[in-house]
């Protein structure tokens, strides 16, 4: 039975560009999904927009001298045109304010009203940081000074960069206004705050205890431990841009950002309706109970998502659903440091479109996603996935069979032959990897779908290889016919499985092959029945696109090649930004590593040692070359320790070593484990001691 699907990715802040960060967290495993469960027959509907009001948009306006409408149209005009060039195929990309999207405000207050009514809503008067220079109070951003929890001296008064903790801005140490480094004062002001804890106490525990299994394990455990300290959170500010509060003597007060955000997925797909004159169509379909509603965001959003709108959609009472998963990814970082556009880390767009087709981007980019644990883009792993996979494994199959029926079949696709055994087996394996592919994108495990089309890509090569239909065409026409045509089976089957991934390949493919662009149902996957295909004569229009190499010739392949070079000039133009910017560009990753098991834990073997001899690596600056005694052993260890101490003042010093790490060469000398430091908030490193005295080879636990 199809089904009728929701499917929302956040909604973009409309105050900066996006980068890789926010495609793989929240657009493009959206994107993949809704493209998957199209393929299945269902009913998708997919919505965003950018999300127009809050602090990290008024403060960024004022101090570029914009007004708040003027500054986030220019950056949803940004937004929207990176998120097409990425081919993500929303219904509707709207947003948030109210000049945008006409249904937003109403809709909004129609839900702070729904709450207060139903009592889910406190009202408070706390103080709160006001600045006399500026004469406005200070929500939020406004204020900065040095996070109570981890020490960062950057930290804004909602949340701190380096430890990613919600912070209160009354605890900072040293607060100044972000407006002009001003002292603040404390005021009082009147506030709404949304009744967490009741929701959790009177359904919202039950509700996500019922779902145990169901969601990711990084977002279950992160819920899990959420619900427990949960309390009543504020959803006003004293500000000047936004939704305001519907109610009598609210002057000055607007509704919190992330309380009418959620909301926008809502007010955009009311748009949405409205415009196709099927306004009734919205309320059929968010109050469905059989609808399934999927949010994709990235892990910062989780609470959000999978508590805060729950509450709120549970808490106006008007039966709308809930969600069916939030399937959140975790952080992704770009070569080891944390993306930040206004530092100047991350990867203009220019670096790949127009250089590689946007399925090649799309592609490595969903290899590289942060399904279960933070991950980074590598431009060498950009080049592993689109050589080994794009174009030495799909694209060389496609290439070597359509010009072996080209040359020998007049490139008319030959007809079916009677199914050998190895035919069977490919057959087989088309099967296995559409089921594969099927189970890995219900599951959201994108990584294992994109396996998934290359495991196929070297059945299917392997096939090719062993039948050698370049020796056979000269002994046994008729068979070497039924391998090639079994490869062209093999081509169509890739390309229906490319859809989600790989939009513009799959259609490529299949016109190729004759058959519509837009063809394909998964069901006939590794199904094929060779006496029924649809392709039997079809003459090829090998219409593989041409591309130019790095030498500058023109080449025709489904992909084209990454070379040396690029990669090294990619790399080159970090560096020098990064170099530009000496606090070497990004805000320090925050650790909010995956939850492990214990016996993962204990895997790892930690013992005691001593620092006996330690000298410069020869090749690398960074490096030093250390022996340390272990107690029952001297090892070698390679560490990244030299910018932060002298190899002279190390001998004699007591480390910790994690000593069953397989042993790996750095620079040409072997490492045999790796000595555990820690990183302070200035950067610099330390290395760990145990107490004094502990004998070497002593084990930590
Ligand atoms: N704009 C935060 C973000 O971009 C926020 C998401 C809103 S989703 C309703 O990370
Ligand atoms: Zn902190």
């Amino acid at each position: 039975m199809p089904k009728n699907v929701i499917v929302t990715s956040a909604l973009p802040y409309a105050n900066g560009p996006i980068h890789f960060g926010h495609v793989v967290g929240a657009y493009l495993p959206a994107d993949i999904y809704v493209r998957f469960r199209r393929m299945l027959g269902d009913q998708v509907h997919y919505v965003c927009g950018s999300d127009e009001h809050g602090v990290a948009i008024t403060l960024k306006a004022e101090q570029a001298g914009q007004g708040y409408a003027e500054y986030v149209d220019h950056w949803h005009q940004v937004i929207s045109k990176s998120l097409a060039d990425l081919d993500i195929d929303f219904d509707i990309f709207s947003g948030t304010s109210d000049h945008r999207n006409p249904q937003h405000r109403a809709l909004s207050q129609q839900f702070f009203l729904d709450l207060q009514k139903n009592g889910y809503l406190l009202e408070k008067t706390e103080e709160q940081y006001y600045s006399k220079a500026a004469d406005r109070f200070l929500p939020d951003r406004y204020v900065s000074g040095k996070c109570y929890e981890c020490g960062y001296a950057e930290a804004r008064g909602d949340e701190c960069p380096s430890c990613g903790k919600y912070l209160d801005a009354k605890k900072l140490i040293d607060p100044r206004s972000s407006l002009d480094g001003s002292v603040p004062e404390l005021r009082p002001s009147k506030h709404w705050y949304l009744d967490l804890a009741k929701a959790r106490d009177e359904w919202l525990q039950g509700w996500f205890t019922g779902k145990k299994g169901q969601w990711k394990v990084n977002v279950e455990n992160f819920v899990l431990s959420e619900l427990k300290g949960l309390r009543e959170r504020p959803i006003t500010r004293d500000l000047p841009w936004g939704v305001p509060v519907p109610v009598d003597d609210s002057a000055g007060k607007v509704l919190y950002v992330w309380f009418d955000a959620p909301i926008g997925y809502m007010s955009i797909s009311k748009q949405f309706f409205e415009a196709r004159g099927e306004a009734e169509r919205f309320e059929e379909l968010w109050s469905d109970a059989e609808t399934e509603l999927y949010h994709f965001i990235g892990k910062d959003n989780i609470t959000f998502h999978a508590v805060v709108f729950p509450s709120i959609l549970k808490g106006a009472g008007r039966n709308w659903i809930l969600p069916e998963n939030v399937p959140a990814n975790e952080f992704f970082n770009l070569e080891g440091r944390k993306f930040n556009t206004s530092k100047g880390w991350f990867i203009p767009e220019d670096a790949v479109k127009g250089q590689f087709p946007v399925d090649a981007l799309r592609y490595a980019l969903c290899c590289m996603m942060p399904e279960t644990a933070d991950s980074e883009w590598t431009w060498q792993e950009f080049k592993s996935r689109v050589n080994d996979d794009l174009a030495d494994n799909l694209g060389n199959f496609v290439s070597r069979s359509y010009r072996f029926v080209e040359k020998f079949f007049d490139g008319v696709i030959p007809a079916a032959g009677e199914l050998r055994k190895q035919d069977l087996e490919l057959l087989a394996s088309a099967k296995k990897a559409a089921d594969e592919f099927e189970a890995a994108l219900r599951s959201f495990n994108f990584r294992r779908a994109a396996a998934s089309i290359m495991a196929l890509g070297n059945a299917a090569n392997r096939y090719y290889d062993s039948e050698q239909p370049w020796v056979s065409i000269k002994s046994d026409r008729a068979s070497c016919a039924a391998s090639i045509r079994l490869c062209c089976e093999m081509v169509q089957s890739m390309a229906v499985l490319a859809k989600p991934i790989l939009p513009n390949t799959a259609r490529t493919l299949l016109e190729s092959l004759g058959l519509p662009g837009d063809s394909g149902e998964l069901e006939k996957l590794g199904r094929l029945n060779l006496g029924e295909a649809e392709i039997e004569g079809a003459p090829l229009t090998n219409s593989l696109p041409k591309h130019r190499d790095s030498k500058g010739r023109e080449k025709t392949a489904l992909f084209p090649k990454v070379s040396d070079d690029f990669i090294n000039e990619q790399l080159n133009k970090l560096k020098a930004m990064a170099e530009t910017d000496s606090a070497s560009s990004g805000d320090p990753v925050p650790k909010q590593t995956p939850v492990i098991e214990f016996d993962q834990f204990t895997a790892v073997e930690m013992l005691c040692g001593t620092i006996l001899a330690a000298e410069k690596h020869p090749k690398a600056d960074r490096l030093l070359l250390l022996q340390i005694d272990l107690g029952s052993e001297t090892r070698q260890i390679v560490s990244g320790l030299a910018e932060h101490y002298s190899p002279e003042e190390l001998p004699g010093r007591q480390v910790v070593v994690a000593a069953n790490l397989a042993a790996r060469k750095l620079r040409g000398y072997e490492s045999q484990g790796m000595v555990l430091t820690t990183e302070t908030g200035e950067g610099k490193i330390r290395l760990l001691s145990p107490a004094e005295g502990t004998a070497n080879g002593c084990p930590i636990k």
